[in-house]
């Protein structure tokens, strides 16, 4: 029987157990973890936050995630309060999640590219009683749309600004003193944050991952990627995603009592200074920025040789591609294949330089259970291609207040239906091959086609749109949107439906690279759009 709280299925007690016995679920929380290395070493540099030349010890951080927890809880926040979170790469995102960690608040981690109309739905749907934003980034001014928002959502009642604050609350003026509130904690099989899938439907899913799971795949992850406490983790890529989070990322550093250092952007200008001052020595990309730095990394001026390891996925890395990495930057390459959903695969830095090129790795875990099966779920023969299913103690067993979908993404003993099609070599490695699932993989960045095509149908003068991946040499993939005109309909110029996307307030990275207007779409034998056949004429174009 499987152990359902209201909001999400958790690990069967047997499964829990197994966990606990293997000595991977050590009964930790993030805001006890905290505390313990700041004890440890408080005067050890923790993050260094580029912006105002900022450097934060353990002791540092740990004093302002208490105080603003302290406030946090004096203005209502409690245990289960869904906040949602988002932030650049700046110092304050550690001092708001540790903060929510304590009082046992779940960060939901909203991406800096989000906009109005991803921001409404996860306020409306987790109930979100405070969004925490930047004043302006990235020449956008997040207080007008947190305004908005405000206005729509019953259980929105605060609003924190890192900067300045207009009509909302200084996130400055929140903490307290450390002891002025008395908050219940947290316990290590609770909740910690609510992480979002790449997604393939309508609307985005959220995921439920506990302190338990995810410190283990932290420590896990720390062990196969060598970080200790001298290392060194560049944030480059958001810091609220999956992969510079947890494989091993900045909160991996930080249980290991090493540096997290702050990317503002990923360029190499930006970056390639960064590394050589504070001496950086793991970092993680998506492919694209990966190609990027291999060319920039060629003929640098900088120096690099502190950087030990690059960690390159989120999308399928070419094999060309990887074999430039080591040569050009000085460092191991390790491929990652992970998922917001729990499993993570690594190379092995030890691995031979062949497998570190042709694989996607194998599990952290040796109790990440893999199984690779066909269209009828019956397990392929050893080294064929299939559906990658997994199980294990940092997947999630179901999606938070999702049962529909749940039934659909997880197997009945509660195996996770990845959408990845995938085979195993002789070596358990797995190599990437393709996907099941309804989602296109810009450059690491997931798209949803149909929450794309809903906004597009919302438009007076299309018919019927379809969404699909076209190839693209430094992508991987991009999106067209192909478009079918109402009878009589003005005719709609690509920007106009391009434009209609963004106004929209869909992230940016939503909008499709390319609009093509059809009079049918190609159909399938039993009536459904064919968006096989649409890939192949997009691929074409
Ligand atoms: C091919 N496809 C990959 C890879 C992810 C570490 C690294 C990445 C993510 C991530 C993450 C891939 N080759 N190397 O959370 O902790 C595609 C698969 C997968 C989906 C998950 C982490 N690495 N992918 O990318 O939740 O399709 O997590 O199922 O964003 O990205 O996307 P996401």
């Amino acid at each position: 029987p499987e152990t359902l709280s209201p909001d999400a299925p958790l690990w069967p007690e047997e499964f829990a157990e197994r966990y606990r016995a293997a000595g991977y679920w050590r009964g930790e929380t993030f805001g006890r973890m905290l505390q313990e290395r700041a004890a440890a070493h408080p005067g050890r540099v923790a993050v260094i936050d580029p912006a105002g030349g900022r450097r934060w010890t353990y002791g540092e951080l740990d004093k302002r995630a208490r105080r603003l927890a302290a406030g946090f809880a004096s203005r209502g926040l409690g245990k289960g309060d869904r906040v949602v979170v988002q932030l650049p790469n700046v110092a304050e995102f550690f001092e708001v999640i540790f903060a929510l960690f304590r009082i046992g608040a779940l960060p939901v981690f909203a991406l800096p590219a989000h906009r109005e109309s991803e921001i409404r739905y996860f306020c409306e749907f987790t109930e979100a009683v405070a969004y925490v934003i930047p004043d302006v980034a990235a020449g956008f001014d997040h207080r007008e749309l947190a305004t908005r928002v405000r206005a729509e959502v019953p259980t929105l009642k605060n609003v924190f600004v890192v900067g300045e604050p207009g009509e909302h609350t200084c996130l400055a003026d929140v903490p307290l003193d450390a002891d002025a509130v008395a908050y219940p904690e947290p316990e290590p099989s609770d909740l910690a944050f609510l992480q979002l899938s790449g997604g393939s439907t309508g609307v985005p899913k959220l995921i439920p991952r506990t302190h338990d799971d995810y410190l283990y795949s932290l420590w896990g992850s720390n062990e196969i990627c060598a970080v200790d406490e001298n290392s060194v983790y560049l944030v480059v890529l958001p810091a609220a995603h999956n992969f510079p989070l947890s494989s091993p990322g900045s909160l991996g550093a930080l249980y290991a009592g090493g540096k997290v250092v702050l990317c503002p952007s990923p360029d190499p200008e930006t970056a390639f200074p960064l590394i050589a001052r504070e001496r950086v020595t793991i970092t993680g990309l998506v492919p694209p920025l990966a190609l990027v730095w291999t060319e920039a990394g060629q003929d640098t001026r900088h120096n690099l040789s502190s950087l030990d390891v690059l960690l390159v996925g989120g999308a399928k890395f070419s094999e060309e591609a990887a074999r430039r990495v080591a040569p050009a930057l000085g460092c191991t390459l390790q491929q990652v294949f992970g998922m917001a959903e729990g499993l993570v695969n690594y190379t092995r830095l030890d691995d031979p330089v062949e497998t570190i090129v042709t694989t996607q790795g194998r599990p952290i875990s040796p109790h990440d259970e893999i199984r690779i099966v066909d269209d009828e779920d019956q397990e392929v023969a050893p080294g064929e291609t299939g559906h990658l299913l997994t199980r294990g103690p940092y997947t999630i067993r179901g999606y938070w207040r999702a049962p529909e979908h749940n039934a659909r993404s997880f197997t009945e003993d509660g195996f996770y239906r990845t959408g990845d099609v995938v085979r195993m070599t002789a070596t358990g490695h797995l190599v990437v091959e393709g996907r099941a699932k309804d989602q296109i993989n810009r450059g690491g960045e997931k798209i949803a086609p149909e929450e794309v095509e809903n906004v597009i149908l919302a438009h007076p003068s299309v018919h019927d749109v379809s969404v699909v991946a076209v190839p693209d040499a430094y992508l991987g993939e991009r999106t067209c949107a192909y478009v079918i005109l109402r009878e009589g309909a003005e005719p709609l110029k690509p920007v106009a439906v391009k434009k209609f996307v963004r106004e929209r307030g869909l992230a940016a990275y939503k909008v499709p690279d390319r609009v093509e207007l059809v009079a049918a779409f190609p159909q399938t034998g039993i009536g459904k759009v064919s968006k096989k056949d649409l890939r192949t004429a997009a691929s074409d174009l």
